[in-house]
C-alpha cells in the first residue's frame, strides 16, 4: 500500500510586539494562537524584551517584543496570512501612519533557508538584523542563528547603537 510522503515541518521564526493595552495578555494569545493553527507547534520562545518605541515621530509607550521559533507544515505565505488574521483579530488596526503604536504585530523573520521576495511578503525579514528588539530575542533562544545571504545574527548586535532590550526575567513564562 502506497503511502503520501510526509510534510517534513518547516522552523520558522516570528517576532511579536505590543506597544498598547495589556502588552503582556496580547502577546501571550498571539502566541496561543499561532500554536492553533494548522499544521503549527510552538518550539520556543524568548523572554519578554521591554525596549523603546523605534522609528516613530511621536513619542509612544514602550514595547513588549519576543521572538518564538514555530514548527509549521503551512507555506510561507499561509503562515503570513494567518498571522495577519490573529493581528486583526486581537484590534490591529493598519491603515493609520507608518509605526503606529499597535496592539500586536507578527513579523515572520525567517522560515528555514528560505530566500523569497514577493510584494506581501520578503524573507529574511529585510531588517531584522538592524534591530536589537528583534535579535536579542532572536538570539536567547536561537544562539547560532544564521540569516541567509546575511550570515550569524549574533555579529549584527555590535553594529547597532539602539538602548539594549530590557529582558524581564519575572515574566518569563508570560503569564
Ligand atoms: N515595531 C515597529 C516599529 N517600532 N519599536 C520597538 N521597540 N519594537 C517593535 O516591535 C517595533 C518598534 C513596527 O513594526
Ligand atoms: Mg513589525
Ligand atoms: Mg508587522
Amino acid at each position: 500500500m502506497a503511502f503520501p510522503a510526509a510534510v517534513r515541518p518547516a522552523l520558522a521564526y516570528l517576532a511579536l510586539g505590543s506597544n498598547l493595552g495589556d502588552r503582556v495578555d496580547y502577546l501571550v494569545k498571539a502566541r496561543d494562537a499561532i500554536g492553533l493553527l494548522p499544521g503549527c507547534a510552538v518550539l520556543h520562545c524568548s523572554s519578554l524584551f521591554e525596549t523603546a518605541a523605534w522609528g516613530s515621530a511621536m513619542p509612544q509607550p514602550d514595547y513588549l517584543n519576543a521572538v518564538i521559533a514555530v514548527e509549521t507544515t503551512l507555506t510561507p505565505p499561509q503562515l503570513l496570512q494567518s498571522t495577519l488574521q490573529i493581528e486583526q483579530a486581537q484590534g490591529r488596526m493598519r491603515n493609520v501612519e507608518k509605526n503606529a503604536a499597535r496592539t500586536v504585530d507578527i513579523d515572520l523573520l525567517l522560515y528555514d533557508e528560505i530566500i523569497m521576495n514577493t510584494c506581501d511578503l520578503v524573507l529574511p525579514h529585510p531588517r531584522m538584523h538592524l534591530r536589537k528588539f528583534v535579535l536579542q530575542p532572536l538570539l536567547e533562544i536561537a544562539p547560532n542563528i544564521v540569516i541567509p545571504e546575511r550570515g550569524e545574527a549574533r555579529q549584527y548586535l555590535t553594529h547597532i547603537a539602539d538602548a539594549d532590550a530590557r529582558k524581564l526575567s519575572h515574566n518569563s513564562a508570560w503569564s
